[in-house]
């Protein structure tokens, strides 16, 4: 990822995939830590995925520089956490959990609700201590949303930068793709994504979060030189 051109690395050890088993901390500290010290030390700009207070703590000593949490630092001492250092903390809105959250999403006006959810996070972390500087929102597309509630939040996008926040998406190789393009091997989601990618720069997207680096990056060079 480094050598194709990424600038921040996302490093997890718990899928969100409905259906997924839970991983105890014990797990999860295994498998995230020791890579986040190696990735670290080799002077990499380290994003750590987790929802737990406990990893989230750890990962900072070990020198992440951002934790990217699902549930908006919802967990109880995940924003205390994040407070008590320096890091940047991306806050994602999901409805619902991640075993049932594709069950029946429902919104009466999506972008309404996602933005609204993600102000009252932002304001939690700011009242714990947390600056504004530090706070990424993200509508977390696929989390609990339809194709139609996905396509909302890409389009809309503009109304979720002008809460005042940097926005991040991550559309990379999700199944609304597939459902679009009929690719159903999400490999075979790459130019799909990149097109998902450059949608919300377009729109004022400040960080992507892709597995085709490579690709993203080469889109976005030429796209910047020719404009819109
Ligand atoms: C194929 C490959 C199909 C991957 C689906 C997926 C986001 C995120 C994820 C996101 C932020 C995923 C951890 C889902 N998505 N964090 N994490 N925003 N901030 N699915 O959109 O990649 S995991």
């Amino acid at each position: 990822l480094i050598y194709e051109g990424a600038a921040i690395l996302d490093v997890g050890g718990e899928s969100t995939r409905p259906g997924a088993p839970e991983v105890s901390v014990d797990d999860e500290r295994t498998r995230v830590i020791p890579l986040v010290i190696e990735l670290v030390n080799r002077g990499y700009c380290v994003s750590v995925d987790t929802r737990k207070p406990e990893i989230m703590a750890e990962a900072i000593t070990a020198g992440a520089a951002i934790i990217n949490d699902v549930m908006a630092l919802a967990a109880p001492g995940a924003v205390e956490a994040c407070a008590a250092s320096n890091v940047g903390v991306v806050l994602m809105h999901m409805q619902g959990q991640p075993g049932t959250m594709q069950a029946a999403p429902y919104y009466d006006d999506v972008v309404r609700e996602v933005g609204d959810y993600l102000l009252e996070r932002a304001r939690v972390c700011e009242t714990a201590g947390i600056a504004p500087g530090r706070i990424v929102l993200d509508p977390g597309f696929g989390f609990g949303k339809t194709v139609e509630h996905n396509l909302a939040l890409t389009r809309r996008l503009g109304e979720l930068k002008s809460l005042g926040y940097p926005v991040l998406a991550g559309w990379s190789r999700k199944r609304t793709l597939g459902d679009l393009t009929g690719r159903t091997v999400a490999a075979e989601r790459v130019s799909a994504s990149v097109a998902a990618a450059l949608a919300c720069v377009a729109r004022g997207a400040r960080i992507v979060r892709v597995h085709d680096v490579a690709a993203t990056v080469d889109a976005l060079k030429v796209w910047r030189v020719m404009g819109l």
